[in-house]
């Protein structure tokens, strides 16, 4: 067989090796979050624009798309504090944790299961009807009331998306084609 052919064939099928092993999935955050990794998992965070109240972070969190963090686990807990302390020192911040909708019956605002949670020692107290979360300096969580006199950052949490990186192969793929063409021709040629 002809030498350019078999060099065009070679390349075809490196092409072809390279475009069938699997490409590596990348999380990923929409513009303006922070992807943040812990034990069991990711978020994607950012930190409200202003310091208001609860109702007003959660507002924003809605409008871009996420929710103020749903803390599912102790390493997210750890990652969220740190994330914030990066951002406002150890000062306190909204989560979305309320009983707003059932005194003493505390869901995440988001939806997702409650299978964590890490009060204060005394709390939830519902002192004067306290019905969404803080973030302590200590990581550890405060009921407070959703006011404009309970002003505080929030946390805003989305998902991070898994995507798997455009494949650099389709270009090579084509060139790799592109030789055993000319190598095709080449042999016509020849024969002729
Ligand atoms: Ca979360
Ligand atoms: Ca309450
Ligand atoms: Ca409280």
């Amino acid at each position: 067989m002809h030498r350019r052919l078999l060099q065009g064939l070679a390349t075809a099928a490196a092409a072809f090796a390279i475009a069938a092993a699997p490409a590596s999935a990348e999380a990923q955050c929409s513009a303006g979050f922070t992807l943040t990794s812990y034990a069991g998992g990711s978020s994607c965070f950012r930190i409200t624009s202003g310091s208001t109240s609860w109702s007003i972070a959660n507002a924003e969190a809605t409008s871009l798309g996420g929710w103020l963090a749903a803390i599912g686990s102790a390493a997210e807990n750890a990652a969220a504090r740190s994330f914030m302390d990066g951002l406002i020192g150890g000062s306190q911040f909204h989560i979305g944790f309320t009983d707003a909708a059932s005194e003493g019956a505390f869901v995440w605002s988001n939806g997702q299961a409650v299978t964590y949670t890490n009060w204060n020692l005394g709390e939830p107290n519902d002192v004067n009807n306290e019905d969404v979360t803080e973030m302590l300096s200590t990581g550890a969580w405060n009921d407070i009331q959703d006011s404009p006199n309970t002003i505080r950052y929030g946390l805003i949490e989305t998902a991070a998306v898994s995507t798997v990186p455009e494949p650099a192969t389709v270009g090579l793929l084509g060139a790799g084609l592109a030789v055993l063409g000319v190598a095709a021709r080449r042999r016509r040629r020849a024969v002729a």
